[in-house]
């Protein structure tokens, strides 16, 4: 894959070897984000590098949701799979590369194992679209008590940054599905009453709205609009205009050709929210909420990316509606809902827009690698 010269350039040290061995440290916060993300940059390094990749992980739930054979199994998708716990216990593996997600720690045993090998060490961070980001990827930070370096690895999107993950295999954006025929939608949010808004205004829609949602997503808000559990994979919920299926979760493959397939996607998270631009549909990012409205600031951020060479109407229509699904209020998301519908036609010519954008940055796999052969010594 080439490597962007942004990538190369900030980063011209001495190369001595081509590390080969990687290991991935993974713990599960909440939800399957964390998984997703490290699953995702896992395979990109075994399949598009031809690399060694270990997983470690601490929760395999969070992972089986989408890959099912994570649950027992020692190796999926030519990724080898291990147990958070076994590394605490006793660590005899020797990685070149040590990739730890989302600043989780390391256990004891794997820093002694660091102590005694030549090794490059990365901090892979959340992703945010905040300025800040630029100056503070790729910098190194000393262990406080033992003789060993961190470099801190920031996705991004910006060529300053280490770029955003994307598979070779990622089609080029086609015109959307959707004009004509009715509208289809897939919903990956958090609950969020907000989302009773939208249902609204799809049910009195005057064409089709299919919505498929998968399993267990959102549900709560879902049980209280329907008045019903909205039940198990392969239910399906009619109401006026409104279709409303709950679907199999699939593998990472399936869920962005999924997203692809729809004409609205409302995603969440970090994964799913960079899926959703690769998928070029116009999109609704429900975001992670932080202590203090943290996740107002990045919101902001990325919204100033994203509508920064939009029109008014598209801008506007963007605008009003994730302003009243952050604030989780209905009738404000109702109310959206139809400028946003009415301008889908330049949403959708946007978004493609965006995505080729996107897709002139940094590759964020290609980017780490030649970050950590730079730095490996
Ligand atoms: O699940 P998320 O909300 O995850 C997270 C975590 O909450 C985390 O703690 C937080 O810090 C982070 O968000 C910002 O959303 P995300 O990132 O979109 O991850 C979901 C993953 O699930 C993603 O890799 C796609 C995958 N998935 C499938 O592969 N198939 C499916 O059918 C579905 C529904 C999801």
């Amino acid at each position: 894959m080439a490597v962007p010269a942004a990538c190369v350039r900030r980063h011209a040290v001495t190369t001595r070897a081509s590390p080969h061995r990687y290991a991935i440290f993974c713990r599960v916060v909440d939800n399957h984000g964390d998984a997703g993300v490290c699953w995702r940059l896992a395979r990109l390094l075994a399949g598009e590098h031809g690399l060694d990749v270990t997983l470690w992980i601490d929760q395999r739930a969070a992972l089986a949701a989408f890959v099912p054979a994570a649950a027992t199994a020692h190796e999926a998708d030519g990724i080898a799979l291990r147990d958070w716990t076994d590394a605490e216990a006793r660590y005899d593996d020797a990685p070149d590369v040590v990739i730890e997600g989302f600043g989780c720690g390391l256990p004891a045993p794997v820093l002694d194992a660091l102590e005694r090998r030549r090794h490059v060490w990365l901090v892979l961070e959340y992703l945010s679209a905040e300025p800040w980001v630029d100056g503070f990827h790729g910098l190194p930070s000393p262990h406080p008590s033992r003789p060993l370096t961190r470099w801190f690895f920031f996705p991004g999107f910006t060529a300053a940054t280490g770029g955003l993950l994307r598979e070779r295999a990622v089609a080029a954006p086609t015109a959307s599905l959707a004009a004509g025929q009715g509208l289809d939608v897939t919903v990956f949010t958090y609950d969020n009453a907000a989302l009773g808004g939208l249902l609204d205004a799809w049910r009195q829609s005057a064409s089709p709205v299919r919505v498929a949602v998968p399993e267990g997503v959102a549900s709560a808000t879902l049980a209280g609009w329907l008045g019903e559990a909205p039940g198990r994979a392969g239910r399906e919920h009619q109401r006026d205009a409104l279709a409303l299926r709950i679907v199999e979760w699939t593998d990472q493959r399936g869920f962005d050709a999924r997203l692809a397939a729809s004409g609205f996607n409302l995603v969440r998270g970090e994964d799913s929210f960079v899926r959703a631009q690769w998928a070029a549909r116009p999109f609704l990012w429900h975001i992670y909420r932080q202590d203090g409205d943290a996740h107002r600031v990045k919101l902001d951020a990325f919204l100033a990316r994203y509508l920064a060479g939009a029109t008014p109407v598209v801008a506007d229509a963007v605008r009003a509606l994730w302003a009243a699904f952050e604030r989780e209020d209905p009738p404000a998301t109702a109310a959206a809902w139809p400028a946003f519908a009415a301008a889908h036609g330049a949403l959708d010519a946007h978004a493609r827009d965006w995505a080729a954008t996107l897709a002139r940055l940094p590759e964020q796999a290609a980017c780490l690698v030649e970050f950590a052969k730079k730095r490996y010594n």
